[in-house]
């Protein structure tokens, strides 16, 4: 009989069940980017998507804005082991921006997402299509912060943070997976936080 280890254990309190495997809870909202915050101008924002046929389609901020738009509210995940808790944004669905484009993935595999800056993060084409992905516009019912991604971003949450491209400017659709920025440098090609899949091999 351990006194000690029983007391100790009664006083912790219960994890909480949104919060994965080596995560901690942030309530704020820390800015993390490679470089200066870009000035990236609604008036001339362009998102360009490319097909694996080579097509190509260009949406420019009034394309972006007419399309219909979902409010979600999600939780966060960085790799850096914050998490943050029921966020809400408002974004069009990945699909609907393709679609927009005029870009047809059913034979892509794979997307490399590029955000100004020189940022790129890969991710399979069903993370993209499934539901649960978003080019964000809005977090909070504002126009998303410059710093955090502001005009537009990607938002991949069920992802780490990492895959979720700030200033987005192009989805390139691909048949073999190619490594983005972080990718190249060691992280998990998928990045599932429920996973733990910080690094190549997690
Ligand atoms: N274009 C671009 N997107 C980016 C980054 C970046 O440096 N440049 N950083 C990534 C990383 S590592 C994280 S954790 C999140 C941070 O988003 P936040 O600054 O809104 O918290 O953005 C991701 N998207
Ligand atoms: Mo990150």
């Amino acid at each position: 009989m351990n006194v000690v280890t029983r007391g100790f254990h009664g006083r912790r309190r219960p994890p909480d069940p949104r919060i994965p495997p080596g995560q901690y809870l942030e309530d704020g909202f820390p800015v993390l980017s490679i470089g200066a915050t870009p000035n990236v101008r609604t008036e001339t924002w362009t998102l360009d998507v490319v097909g694996v046929d080579g097509s190509r389609g260009r949406l420019t901020w009034a394309d972006l804005t007419a399309l219909r738009t979902e409010k979600v509210t999600v939780d966060l995940h960085c790799v850096t082991q914050w998490s943050k808790l029921g966020t809400t944004w408002r974004g069009v669905p990945v699909p609907e921006v393709l679609a927009a484009a005029g870009v047809d993935p059913s034979d892509a595999g794979y997307a490399l997402v590029l955000g100004h800056g020189g940022y790129s993060t890969n991710l399979p084409v069903a993370d993209l299509l499934g539901g649960d992905a978003w080019v964000a516009t809005h977090y909070e019912g504002r126009p998303l912060a410059p710093e955090h991604g502001g005009p537009a971003r990607l938002l991949v949450p069920h992802l780490y943070l990492w895959k979720s491209a700030k200033w987005v400017s192009g989805i390139e659709l691909l048949r073999e997976d190619r490594p983005g920025f972080w990718e190249q440098l060691g992280y998990h090609e998928y990045g599932d936080p429920w996973r733990e899949q910080r690094y190549v091999g997690d």
